[in-house]
C-alpha cells in the first residue's frame, strides 16, 4: 500500500462513523492513485492481446437490470448479455412467441390474471441477484445457470449450450426470492431459494399488523424439471443461502429473526440466526405425509416452535448476510454484516445439533473479527477466505485454520492481508471459488459505488467491479471495471467447464410450438411458404433467411388480422445472425444461425410497411428487407 493509500485509508476510517452514509461521504473526492511498478507488472498478467481468449467465463448478475451477463476473466471484457427477466430490444426477448412462452408458462394463474388486467402478458422488470451454475460432485458441470428474481418472486434457468433462458417459474407462497444456490452434491438436484420478505401465510388482505401470522418460506426446486419439490415455513426472514458438499444440509441467514416490520424492529436484537435445513428429514417428513398443501406445493413446518427435525436455528450476531461454503468441504461462513465477525460452522458438527438438548452454537468453530460490514466471503482453495467489508471499503484475506485456532484460545491473528476497494463492496467471487476446485488466481470485488474512479456520467454513476490478483500472499487490485446496474454477484468458471454451440440444432425444443403449427399448416419451417396461410382472421407467414435475403420480398394481410411471422435462419455459418424488425410496429428480434423465431401481432396499420434485417449480416445487409402490405378494412 502506498503512503497515499494509507492516508486515504486513515481518512476514510476516521470519517466513517458506523454508517454506510458516513462511508459514502468519506469516499467522495478521493483521487485515483497512480499505479506502482509492482501493480503494473501484476496488471500485465491481466492484459490480453487482441485475439487472445480468456481463461475463465464470468457469469454476472445485473441486479435491477434483470439480465445475465457473460464476461471474460481476467480481461473483464463483456462478452454477452442474456436477457432473462427484462425486455431486450436487440434479441426480442419478451416479444417473440418463444421467449413469451418461457416468460409466461411458469407464472401463477392469479399473476396471469392480475397482469392481463393491466394489459400485460408478463412482468417486464426483474431484480437478478444471484447466478449460479449447476454442480456435479462438488464442481461446475456446465449444464445450467440458475438465478433469482427478487422483484417478482421468480427463479430462472439458462441453458449453457446456447446461453438462453429456457425456464422461468414463479414461486408460490414465498415473497421476493433473494438467496439462491444449487445443490453441490451429488448433483443439482435441488435449487434452494429464499423468500426474503415475510408475509401472512394466507395473504388475502385480512392481515396487516399481526406479525404472528407472518411467515417466510424456503423453497427447494427440482433443477431438472424446474418444478417445486417442497417448501419449509421458517421463523424469521431469509436472506442468503448455500449448502454443504455432503448433500445433507442447506443454510440460510436471517437478518430479521425478530420478524420486525420496520428498521428499528428488524435490527433490535444482537443475535439473529442461520437456519439449517435437514434435507433427509424434510424428504422423510413429506414421504410420511407431514405437510400441508398450499397452492399445489407440499409445505412442511420448520418453525422453531414446531418441535420438528426439519430445521435448526444457530444464533449468529448481528443481522447476518452472506453464506459461503468453503472448498475444504467442511466449513460454512456466515457473514455478520452489522457484526464485524464471520461465524464459521463446521458441517461435521451439524449432525449433533439434531440430537436432543444440543447447544445450537456447538457447530460454530470460529468467529474472527475482520472489520466493519462483512457481507460475503470467497475462497482460494489454499485455506484462505476473502471477505468483503462494506463499511471499511476493503477486502480482508484471512486464514481459516488460524481463525479456528484463535477461537480455541490460541494467540494467533487470522488476518493475512487487507486491500482497499472502491467503494463499498457487496459480493466477491474467486476463480472456481464456490466449488471444490477453487484455484486461487483471481478475485472480483463487486463494489456498489464508483464515485471518482471514472469520468463523471452525471448523477447516476456506474458501479465498479475490481479485479484482484490473489495468486500471491498480498492481494493486488489490477483492474477497475465500470458496470451499469449492477455487478451484484458473479461466478468465475474455468472455460474447460463451458462448451456452447455455434449454431442451433434444428431439433431444438425452443421453437417446438412453431414446429407443431407449421406441421398443422402443411409447411416445413426450413422451406417457408410462398403465401401467407389464412385461418379466419389469423394469418401465418413462414419465411426463411439466407444472407442477404428473406424468402419473401412482400406479403399481404388485412387490417385487423392477427399475424404470426415465423422466420427460420438457414445460414449455418458461425455468427451469421439475422434480425427481423417490422418498422413502426414496435417489433424486432434476433434469429441466430439455424434458429426459428416468431412473433404475433395485430396488423392494425394499413399501408406498406418495410421489414428489415436488424443484425448486421452481410455487405448487402441494408438491402435485406421486404414489404408487408396491410390492406385497409373493407378493401
Ligand atoms: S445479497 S450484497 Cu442480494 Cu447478494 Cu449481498
Ligand atoms: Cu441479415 Cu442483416
Amino acid at each position: 500500500m502506498s503512503e497515499h493509500d494509507k492516508n486515504l485509508n486513515v481518512t476514510r476510517r476516521g470519517l466513517l462513523g458506523a454508517t454506510a452514509t458516513g462511508a459514502v461521504l468519506a469516499g467522495t473526492g478521493l483521487g485515483s492513485t497512480l499505479m506502482t511498478a509492482k501493480e503494473a507488472s501484476a496488471a500485465a498478467k491481466q492484459h490480453l492481446e487482441p485475439g487472445e481468449l480468456d481463461e475463465y467465463y464470468g457469469f454476472w448478475s445485473s441486479g435491477q437490470t434483470g439480465e445475465l451477463r457473460i464476461l471474460g476473466v481476467p480481461s473483464m471484457r463483456e462478452l454477452m448479455r442474456v436477457p432473462v427477466f427484462n425486455r431486450c430490444s436487440a434479441t426480442g426477448w419478451g416479444q417473440t412467441n418463444e421467449s413469451l412462452k418461457v416468460l409466461t408458462e411458469g407464472l401463477l394463474p392469479e399473476t396471469k390474471e392480475f397482469l392481463a388486467k393491466r394489459g400485460m402478458k408478463t412482468y417486464d422488470n426483474g431484480d437478478l441477484h444471484h447466478p449460479h451454475m449447476s454442480f456435479t460432485d462438488g464442481t461446475y458441470d456446465g449444464r445450467y445457470l440458475f438465478m433469482n428474481d427478487k422483484a417478482n418472486t421468480r427463479v430462472a434457468r439458462v441453458r449453457c449450450d446456447v446461453m438462453k433462458c429456457d425456464k422461468i417459474i414463479e414461486i408460490p407462497n414465498a415473497h421476493d426470492i433473494h438467496g439462491l444456490r444449487p445443490q453441490k452434491y451429488p448433483r443439482t438436484g435441488y435449487v434452494f431459494a429464499n423468500g426474503e420478505h415475510e408475509a401472512p401465510l394466507v395473504n388475502d388482505g385480512s392481515v396487516l399488523d399481526d406479525p404472528s401470522q407472518y411467515v417466510n418460506i424456503f423453497t427447494a426446486i427440482d433443477g431438472d424439471t424446474m418444478e417445486i419439490a417442497w417448501q419449509v415455513i421458517v421463523s424469521g426472514n431469509l436472506d442468503n443461502t448455500d449448502c454443504d458438499y455432503q448433500g445433507k444440509y442447506a443454510f440460510s441467514t436471517s437478518y430479521n429473526s425478530e420478524m420486525g416490520m420496520n428498521l428499528a424492529e428488524m435490527t433490535e436484537s444482537e443475535m439473529d440466526h442461520v437456519v439449517v435445513f435437514n434435507l433427509k428429514e424434510i424428504e422423510a417428513g413429506i414421504a410420511a405425509g407431514d405437510y400441508q398443501e398450499l397452492n399445489g406445493v407440499k409445505v412442511v413446518d420448520g418453525r422453531k416452535e414446531s418441535g420438528k427435525n426439519y430445521t435448526r436455528y444457530i444464533p449468529i450476531p448481528n443481522s447476518p448476510h452472506g453464506v459461503n461454503a468453503a472448498p475444504d468441504k467442511k466449513h460454512i461462513m456466515i457473514n455478520g454484516k452489522l457484526s464485524p465477525t464471520v461465524s464459521v460452522i463446521d458441517v461435521e458438527k451439524v449432525d449433533a445439533l439434531f440430537s436432543e438438548n444440543a447447544d445450537p452454537r456447538s457447530a460454530v468453530v470460529a468467529e474472527p473479527q475482520l472489520g466493519l460490514g462483512p457481507l460475503h466471503t470467497a475462497f482460494d482453495g489454499k485455506g484462505n477466505a476473502y471477505t468483503t467489508l462494506f463499511l471499511d471499503s476493503q477486502v480482508v484475506k484471512w486464514n481459516i485454520d488460524a481463525a479456528i485456532r484463535q477461537y480455541a484460545g490460541e494467540d494467533v491473528d487470522p488476518i493475512v492481508d487487507k486491500v482497499d476497494v472502491h467503494y463499498q463492496p457487496g459480493h466477491n467471487s474467486t476463480s472456481m471459488g464456490e466449488t471444490a476446485e477453487a484455484d486461487g488466481k483471481w478475485l472480483i470485488s463487486m463494489n456498489k459505488f464508483s464515485k471518482d474512479r471514472f469520468l463523471n456520467t452525471g448523477p447516476l454513476k456506474p458501479e465498479n467491479e475490481q479485479l484482484i490478483d490473489i495468486s500471491g500472499d498480498k492481494m493486488k487490485v489490477v483492474h477497475d471495471g465500470p458496470t451499469f446496474a449492477e455487478p451484484h454477484d458473479s461466478i468465475i468458471v474455468h472455460r474447460s467447464k463451458v462448451n456452447p454451440v455455434n449454431v442451433w440444432d434444428r431439433n431444438d425444443p425452443m421453437w417446438e410450438d412453431a414446429r407443431k403449427q407449421a406441421e398443422a399448416d402443411g409447411v416445413v419451417l426450413e422451406d417457408g411458404a410462398d403465401e401467407p396461410i389464412r385461418d379466419g382472421n389469423k394469418v401465418r407467414v413462414y419465411m426463411t433467411s439466407v444472407a442477404p435475403t428473406f424468402s419473401l420480398e412482400k406479403f399481404t394481410v388485412k387490417q385487423g388480422d392477427e399475424v404470426t411471422i415465423y422466420i427460420t435462419n438457414l445460414d449455418d455459418v458461425d455468427d451469421v445472425t439475422h434480425g427481423f424488425c417490422l418498422s413502426n410496429f414496435g417489433i424486432a428480434f434476433e434469429i441466430a444461425p439455424q434458429a426459428t423465431a416468431s412473433v404475433t401481432f395485430t396488423a392494425d396499420r394499413p399501408g406498406v410497411h418495410w421489414f428489415y434485417c436488424q443484425w448486421f449480416c452481410h455487405a448487402l445487409h441494408m438491402e435485406m428487407r421486404g414489404r408487408m402490405l396491410v390492406e385497409p378494412q373493407g378493401a
